[in-house]
């Protein structure tokens, strides 16, 4: 290959790069319009579920998830219900392009109230975001869906009404209402950013079955109370670097600027000088 080729090729890659980084994607749809989109902002945490008093038992740390990938691109399916709701480099998962799915299992058959997800911190609106519980693994049969915004049924599981949503920091809360299930399944088909599909924790809220009070009877309307839903937005070790990094730098540059100018007001005195005595 030539020489210009080469420069010429080499490049193209590096304008297409930074062209990228700079611009996003031009292949990444837009965001819908504001009719299909939760005017919450994204600046606060959503308000909390009401549940009923006892039903605010998180239910899914440290449970099995399997995926539409068993081996995501970034990550182990763990750490979506490891506990850690903070994003950094080492607490989240990055699924593939496309639909993909994440699916929590609980152990056995439980009441849900509410179920929560934190995506990543970057300021995303996730595709085709699908919520279900179900009995069933496969999700073949006695499948509910708690919440579906693919207005288009672009991602073949129906069309929902529900909008979409901004992800960022604080995780998004979703509303169920009592329904009983052993597995909860999350779809997502990329989001406004780029194609990937990221989660960095899912929690599911509600309470275990008490088969024997409910051959009792012994069932009722319970008071209302609040999940447990707080806000997670930390500075992680890699952001204090890089900030202790600016700060050191920008001090050695305000410094060797401020020495070059004394330096060179020096030599203009002198200059001054010399010239005067040569006068
Ligand atoms: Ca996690």
């Amino acid at each position: 290959m030539k020489k210009e080729t080469c420069l010429f090729l080499i490049s193209a890659y590096l304008s297409a790069g930074i062209w990228l980084t700079l611009m996003g994607s031009p292949h990444f749809p837009p965001p819908r319009p504001d009719e299909f989109r939760d005017p919450y902002p994204y600046t606060q945490p959503w308000p909390p579920v009401l549940v009923p008093e006892g039903c605010d038992r998180l239910l899914s740390r440290g449970c099995k998830v399997t995926s539409s990938e068993d081996d995501p691109f970034i990550g182990e399916l763990s750490y979506i219900t490891d506990g850690v709701r903070e994003y950094n480099r080492a607490s989240y998962v990055e699924l593939s392009p496309g639909l993909q799915w994440i699916q929590i299992d609980l152990g056995e058959e439980m009441e849900i109230y509410a179920i929560c997800i934190w995506h990543s911190r970057d300021l995303h609106v996730y595709r085709d975001v699908v919520v279900q519980i179900s009995n069933d693994a496969e999700f073949g049969d006695g499948v509910v869906t708690i919440f579906n915004n693919d207005h288009d049924n672009s991602s073949g599981l129906g069309k929902g009404k529900d909008k979409e949503f901004i992800s960022g920091a604080y995780g998004r809360p979703f509303a169920v209402d009592a329904v009983r299930g052993r597995y909860v399944r999350c779809y997502s088909r990329g989001n406004t950013s780029n194609l990937m599909n990221y989660y960095t924790e899912v929690e599911v809220y509600g309470r275990p079955i008490d088969k024997e009070q409910e051959a009792a009877g012994k069932t009722g309307e319970l008071p209302l109370t609040e999940t447990d839903n707080p806000a997670s937005p930390k500075t992680t070790p890699w952001e204090i670097l890089l900030l202790v990094n600016i700060v050191v730098i920008g001090g050695i540059i305000t410094a060797l600027r401020y020495f070059r100018r004394k330096q060179r007001a020096g030599q203009v005195d002198a200059r001054a000088e010399a010239k005067s005595k040569g006068g």
